[in-house]
């Protein structure tokens, strides 16, 4: 019980102190706070907090999740269209052009939680999401596969205002 509260009080602290950093460097910040959907009941105690910045030229994407099945990877990517009750909803990956292959055009941010089910999935890319482009981050029950972009059945929808 006690290890629980503390792993509680931990996790919020940590999700409280992005926002001030990102204002601190006083650029732009897409919050999605969420889940905006779970897609299995079994996700129904996940909660995710995003935050994207622009940063030299490119952009910043952080997704935080609490909540999660324990030491376990995870897929997740920006998704071009907001979440639906239909897991499809969300479309397909963000791409970013035509040329290089999925991982530098897409937008991936797994990551593998901790023993309380915590987990942060970061990436820096080159350039700006466009408003109207993407707007929600998905994680998926596996790994996302490096040549395919798969990554399994969707779990967790947010929605996130990029680039607005
Ligand atoms: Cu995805």
């Amino acid at each position: 019980m006690t290890r629980l509260m503390i792993g509680a009080v931990i996790g919020a602290g940590v999700l409280a102190a992005v926002p001030a950093i990102a204002i601190a460097g006083n650029v732009l910040v897409d919050h999605g706070r969420g889940p905006t959907v779970v897609h299995d009941v079994a996700y129904a105690g996940v909660r995710t907090q995003v935050h994207s910045w622009a940063r030299d030229g490119g952009t910043d994407v952080r997704l935080m999740v609490r909540g999660l099945p324990a030491n376990r990877p995870f897929g997740a990517h920006v998704h071009v269209t907001p979440c639906g009750t239909d897991p499809l909803a969300s479309g397909g990956h963000y791409q970013h052009g035509t040329t290089g292959t999925l991982a530098e055009r897409e937008v991936w941010l797994d990551f593998t939680t901790d023993e309380e089910g915590n987990g942060v999935g970061s990436t820096h890319i080159s350039w700006l999401i466009a408003a109207g482009t993407a707007g929600s981050v998905v994680i998926h029950a596996n790994p996302t596969n490096t040549t395919t972009g798969a990554a399994g059945p969707r779990q967790v929808c947010t929605n996130v205002p990029f680039g607005e």
